[in-house]
């Protein structure tokens, strides 16, 4: 975490670099706006916007917005696809391609009814194009290559303009060979502001946005493969895996906007811990109010992006993840068995002869592999990292926290560490007697039980207790 205050305070200082280089630079007034790259995966500050209608910018989670210049009241912008080095978490690097030195891209943030020109510089080894997915524009902007425009070729810049009509939630992603480039990591978010007070859209505290995305590359390598179909390993929220993913943090009392969208392969229950929220947006605009109730959990299929919000009243650290187990957790092999209450010590025995390294798995469970200290391959994430301040969270994946503080001034978005818990409020051990349970199954049963035919007996198993951490019964 302290990597992580290091990482955004950095990158804060590299955004408000870029703005002032971008807009110095006469010979880029002349063309095309000179392209503002970033190069760490940190959480940049927000952008306030220093030209055009006001608004309350948003916060990208381990991301940042792209600066623009006003050209005769068009917002230009210039997006570089490309290939990228991401830090997916400290320690493990990805090559893939994004946009401006990163992937996802970066988020880029207008106002209703503003004219935007996008300037597209294709630097990837193949052709692209750019959808701008849930905008209302001209057919010939839509970025569908070979239906609405020419792909662009590799080295040629193409220019999208359109006026942004409508407020909300979207985002932007290639529409040509869609499987290679989604997969290896090529979107970015896209936020208009309304211009005026909407009667849908509320005026909120913190506004934070991600994309749901997901990758298989293999213990030890570098780049996806691209064929994956449904079995990806790393889930992320912004190309990012727990625990290099940066908390939401807040200030008790805020009301709080998170938007999210989603360019993996599965559909994902996104939960908040502590907190009841209401899904006020899609990617179609804000939901009328009578649609909304509260939930903790909502399911964003694919190519859907929801907005939720909250009033962050509860202190602490809350977890934020998606509800799928299997997306909480990084690189590992799915074909593992189960090894839950089978005793393999022999065969361990004999196999460590063979290879020195092997560790016997998940006999009790999954949760030691959290603290196991076993050799990993030099590219890669723990498959369940992360360590809070009461051991290890056993987590990985599309898992985050929205750390809630009285002290967290207005504005601020640093990380404030770990909640320090008022006396008597975590849950603690028991130390008194243990009754012995009542059984249920007790009585003799008259009819031969399905557990006495021959066929149940060869299926038996044999099951032994752990060995060890229930000691005192
Ligand atoms: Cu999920």
């Amino acid at each position: 975490m302290q990597n992580n205050r290091r990482n955004f305070l950095a990158g804060f200082g590299a955004i408000a670099g870029a703005v002032s280089a971008a807009s110095v630079s006469k010979v880029a007034m002349a063309a095309l706006p000179e392209p503002v790259i970033q190069t760490g995966p940190a959480t940049a500050g927000p952008l306030l916007p220093g030209t055009g209608r006001p608004y309350n910018p948003v916060v990208t989670l381990n991301g940042w917005t792209l600066p623009w210049r006003m050209n005769q009241g068009v917002k230009e912008f210039h997006l570089v696809a490309e290939p990228v080095v991401r830090e997916m978490s400290p320690g493990f690097k990805a090559h893939l391609w994004g946009y401006n030195g990163q992937s996802p891209g970066p988020t880029i943030e207008v106002v209703e009814g503003d004219r935007v020109r996008i300037f597209v510089t294709n630097k990837l080894p193949e052709h692209t194009s750019v959808h701008w997915h849930g905008q209302r524009l001209p057919n010939g902007m839509d970025g569908v290559s070979g239906l609405t425009q020419k792909a662009i070729p590799v080295g040629k810049t193409f220019v999208y303009e359109f006026v942004a009509r409508r407020p909300g939630t979207f985002m932007y992603h290639p529409h040509a060979d869609e499987m290679t480039q989604m997969a290896m990591g090529m979107m970015g978010f896209w936020v208009t502001h309304p211009k005026a007070k909407h009667p849908l859209i509320e005026e909120v505290d913190r506004d934070f946005v991600f994309l749901l995305s997901s990758y298989d590359i293999d213990p030890g390598a570098y780049t996806p493969k691209i064929m994956t179909m449904t079995d990806f390993n790393l889930w992320a929220f912004n190309s990012r895996i727990f625990p290099g993913i940066d908390s939401m943090n807040v200030k008790l009392g805020d009301k709080v906007r998170i938007r999210f969208g989603n360019l993996t392969m599965t559909n994902h229950p996104i939960h908040l811990h502590g907190h009841e929220f209401m899904v006020t947006g899609t990617d179609g605009g804000p939901t009328p109010r009578s649609t909304r109730w509260m939930e903790v959990t909502t399911d964003v299929a694919v190519g859907q992006m929801r907005q939720v919000e909250f009033l962050a009243d509860e202190e602490g650290d809350w977890a934020f993840h998606c509800h799928k187990s299997h997306h909480t957790m990084n690189a590992m092999g799915h074909d593992v068995p189960t090894m839950i209450g089978v005793d393999h010590r022999d065969v361990a025995k004999k196999i460590a002869k063979l290879v020195p390294d092997y560790m016997v798995m998940g006999e009790r469970g999954m949760a030691d592999m959290g603290e196991m200290e076993m050799p990993l391959p030099d590219n890669t994430a723990p498959m369940m990292g992360g360590v809070g301040p009461f051991g290890g969270l056993e987590m990985g994946g599309m898992f985050t926290t929205v750390k809630v503080r009285r002290e967290q001034k207005r504005g601020d978005y640093k990380d404030p560490g770990w909640f320090k818990h008022p006396q008597g409020t975590v849950a603690y051990e028991f130390t008194g007697q243990l009754p012995e349970p009542a059984r249920a199954s007790a009585a003799p049963q008259k009819t031969p039980s399905a557990a006495s035919t021959p066929a149940a007996k060869e299926v038996e198993v044999r099951v032994r207790k752990p060995a060890s951490g229930h000691s005192g019964h």
